[in-house]
């Protein structure tokens, strides 16, 4: 991994921390200074402080549902709140630690979408062209549009769906694997479409391999290259890294343990892998500060132009929640203290990754589990935006138990 230093582990077996620190640190270059000063909501409406004591609670739920660790960053521009839970390493008892890297699974796709948009912004994509223009003869409908792929309007199938029906066994037959995209894309046109173009929302890796594909065919230079120049390097991150093929995180890392579908089994400990069947959908490597510093730029507005980003941000829903949305390689969720909150979530074998932001960006909260293919620990891990950014919640006023006595009660009493 390129310009990522070895700053080595802290041995702590599961612990809870809080830290505070004062100082622009978590800001982009060329941040607003005034940025953290009065974070708002995007609705105009302040936004409530964390509430550090509900996100802890979250993290320790969500090793309670079988996460051996998990982690919390707030990141307020001036101020961070980091908080920790469990273990990185289950071996060495290394406790959880918010500068370490993991997988960011589906994060990659915004990251994919930032320089798609910023290839429409210097005019070498249109959006709404056929894919067929850039990639001839590579899709099997030639009404797919750049659009469809980022926001899973495609009606491409989704070929993780067959490769991950087993879960475990399904991994270890891909944890070594390089796949080429023309391979992972006939795996998925093997099936029928699942939609006409641009009806349905379908969410499909598929979409995002195709964007990777497109993006080096315009570019002449390959991913990597595009998210180093365009993202990773303009804004500092210094532990995020795309390393496909490569099969190990450097550097402070977090061990990913996957959960076996079989009731009782040990986790599998999941951590090096190719990510080759994710590729520009998901194998991007990443700390929660690194991804607090990109998403606070990307709607801060110091990564794709004013115009376009309203363009990522027009959403439709993603379920029949009504609270959960998806523009382009962009997620909304509103929470229910009824601020919308915008980023993306990630799964891959291992961890869990949630990396939201407020519309103006100024505050940016990642949370990351080491585990997945457990449900509940994700939803879990989900609680603590809650925390994050709605606050302490206003309790219920206690029920009276016990009458006290007037003080008139207590002169008659003593009468
Ligand atoms: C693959 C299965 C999950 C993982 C997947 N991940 O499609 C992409 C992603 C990259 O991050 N998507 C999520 C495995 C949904 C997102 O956008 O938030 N599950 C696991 C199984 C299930 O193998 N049988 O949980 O690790």
């Amino acid at each position: 991994m390129r310009r990522i230093s070895n700053r080595g582990v802290t041995a702590a077996t599961a612990l809870l921390t809080l830290v505070v620190t004062a100082g622009p640190a978590g800001a982009a270059p060329g941040a607003d200074p005034r940025r953290g000063t009065s974070v708002g909501t995007g609705t105009g409406a302040p936004l409530p402080a964390p509430d550090p004591d509900g996100v802890g609670d979250a993290l320790k739920r969500t090793l309670a549902a079988g996460a051996p660790g998990a982690m919390t960053r707030v990141d307020d521009g001036r101020t961070t709140l980091s908080r920790t839970a469990g273990v990185s390493d289950t071996a060495t008892g290394a406790g959880m630690d918010t500068d370490g890297r993991f997988r960011i699974g589906s994060v990659t796709k915004t990251f994919s979408t930032v320089v798609l948009m910023q290839l429409v912004a210097e005019g070498a994509v249109d959006p709404d062209a056929p894919v067929e223009r850039y990639l001839p003869g590579v899709l099997p409908d030639t009404r797919i549009t750049v659009r469809h792929l980022l926001s899973h309007r495609s009606g491409l199938w989704d070929y993780s769906n067959d490769m991950f029906a087993r879960t475990v066994p399904g991994f270890e037959a891909v944890r070594d694997r390089v796949f080429t995209v023309r391979e992972l894309i006939d795996l998925a046109t093997a099936h029928p479409a699942t939609a006409v173009p641009g009806t349905t929302y379908q969410y499909s890796n598929t979409n995002f391999v195709v964007i990777g594909a497109l993006i080096e065919k315009v570019t002449g230079r390959t991913v990597r290259e595009e998210y180093e120049r365009r993202i990773i390097d303009p804004l500092d991150l210094r532990n995020t890294a795309y390393v496909h093929p490569e099969t190990s995180i450097s550097g402070k890392r977090i061990r990913g343990y996957l959960t076996p579908d079989e009731a009782g089994a040990p986790l599998v400990d999941s951590t090096e892998q190719t990510v080759s069947w994710a590729q520009s959908a998901g194998a991007v490597i990443s700390s929660p500060g690194d991804l607090d510093r990109f998403m606070s730029a990307l709607l801060g507005g110091r990564l794709v132009r004013a115009d376009l980003l309203e363009r990522m941000l027009e959403m439709t829903p993603s379920d029949g929640s009504g609270v959960r949305f998806y523009g382009l390689g962009l997620r909304r969720r509103d929470l229910s203290c009824g601020i919308p909150v915008y980023g993306h979530t990630g799964t891959v074998q291992g961890y869990y990754t949630y990396s939201f932001t407020t519309r103006d960006g100024r505050r940016s909260v990642t949370s990351v589990a080491n585990t997945s293919n457990n449900g509940t620990a994700n939803t879990v891990l989900g609680d603590t935006l809650e925390a994050a950014f709605c606050g302490k919640r206003a309790t219920a006023p206690r029920a009276l138990t016990a009458r006290a006595p007037l003080p008139e009660e207590e002169a008659s009493a003593a009468r």
